[in-house]
C-alpha cells in the first residue's frame, strides 16, 4: 500500500473508532470498524416445508418419469430410477422436501411436462 492509503487508512480507522466508542451514541466497543450486528425486533420464523409427492399411474412411460425426476429434483439416474421404481411398486414416493414456492413451482413443472407430453402423470404437494 502507498504511504498516503496508509496514512488514510489509518486515520480513517481511528475516526470510526472514536465514533463508535464515543458518547455520541455509537453501540460498539471502539475496537473496530466492523458493522454492529442487532438483533432483530420481530421474530423470524423458519419456513413451512412441504413435501413433493409423485403418483403412479399404469400409462405415464417409467424413463419419462425418471427424466423429470432428473430435470425437476435434480436427482442422479440412479436415484430417479430408484424413486420411480418405488412409485411404481408403492403407488406414490417423495421427491424432496421444500419451501412453499419452491415446491409449487416443481410441482407445476410437473404437471406441465406431463400435460405437454399427454401423460397422466400426477405431482402433489402437502405440509410436511
Ligand atoms: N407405472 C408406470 C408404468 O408401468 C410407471 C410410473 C412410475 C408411472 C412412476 C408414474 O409416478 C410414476 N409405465
Amino acid at each position: 500500500m502507498r504511504a498516503d492509503r496508509i496514512f488514510f487508512h489509518f486515520s480513517n480507522r481511528l475516526r470510526l473508532a472514536k465514533e463508535d466508542g464515543g458518547d455520541n451514541g455509537g453501540s460498539g466497543t471502539g475496537r473496530n470498524d466492523a458493522a454492529t450486528i442487532t438483533k432483530p425486533k420481530t421474530k423470524s420464523k423458519r419456513p413451512s416445508l412441504y413435501r413433493v409427492l409423485i403418483l403412479n399411474d399404469d400409462y405415464t412411460p417409467m424413463e419419462f418419469v425418471v427424466l423429470v425426476l432428473q430435470d425437476v429434483f435434480n436427482k442422479s439416474r440412479e436415484d430417479a430410477m430408484r424413486v420411480m421404481l418405488h412409485v411404481h411398486n408403492h403407488g406414490v414416493g417423495e421427491c424432496g422436501i421444500y419451501p412453499f414456492e419452491v415446491a409449487e413451482t416443481k410441482v407445476t413443472r410437473v404437471m406441465d411436462a406431463a400435460r405437454k407430453n399427454q401423460h397422466p402423470l400426477q405431482c402433489v404437494m402437502e405440509k410436511q
